[in-house]
């Protein structure tokens, strides 16, 4: 068993046999200039702030053997899982499908889509397309985990209050026990971001953990 007792809001102990790191939608969409965040309106250089802490994450993963399992936001081409109701939110300068400067603006195949060179998932690395902000959703995420044994889900990526927020969230409802790694997660908004760390863990860690990035590898090794 592996532990980190600075993990709030009280000590996390896990099996790294049995957990896997989830690291959700390190797209270019979300985190370049020209991408989905941006067309949103947001400044994208708080997200790209943690790519070297994700990085040291997914290698001590890697070191260790925890199965590392990718996301990315996306849609298919034909726009056949894009509801209208997520189409039409808004007032973005370029909506998902539309042709931008990183190809057409969320969808599977188009090189803004792809998760950024500098965390590149590894050939044999679990890598899902989801159509929402959580995983488990029209995904084969559960079925991924079962397969591993997965108890325990640590979790990095963008944006906290969002896809990483949501995907807690239905992990802690799957009986997974659920750390978030606090400086490899972002948000345009850093208001959110501290405001999703309070709410997941408050309550004696309704949803879950969080520890720093450091905490975690140095629990690993
Ligand atoms: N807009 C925003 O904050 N997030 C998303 O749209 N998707 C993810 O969080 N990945």
């Amino acid at each position: 068993m592996a532990q980190i007792p600075d993990a709030l809001p009280f000590s996390f102990t896990f099996d790294p046999a049995t957990t896997a790191l989830i690291v959700i939608d390190m797209q270019r969409d979300f985190v370049e200039p020209g991408g989905f965040g941006e067309t949103l309106g947001n400044d994208v250089a708080q997200l790209r702030q943690i790519i070297p802490t994700v990085a040291a994450l997914i290698a001590a993963a890697r070191k260790h053997g925890l199965p590392v399992i990718h996301t990315r936001e996306c849609h298919r081409p034909d726009l056949s899982d894009l509801p209208p109701a997520k189409r039409d939110r808004g007032k973005p300068s370029l909506r998902i499908g539309d042709l931008g400067p990183m190809g057409r603006i969320l969808i599977a195949g188009e090189p803004g889509a792809d998760i950024v060179p500098e965390l590149y998932p590894l050939p044999g690395e679990i890598v899902l397309d989801k159509p929402g902000k959580g995983a488990f959703y029209a995904t084969s995420l559960s079925d991924d985990l079962a397969k591993l044994g997965t108890k325990s889900l640590i979790f990095a990526g963008v944006t906290t209050e969002v896809c990483v927020q949501t995907t807690m969230r239905e992990a802690n409802d799957r009986g997974f026990t659920c750390l978030l790694a606090e400086d490899s997660t972002a948000s345009y908004f850093p208001e959110f971001k501290a405001a999703a760390i309070e709410m997941i863990r408050a309550q004696g860690a309704i949803v879950g953990w969080t520890a720093q990035t450091a905490k975690i590898v140095e629990a690993l090794n």
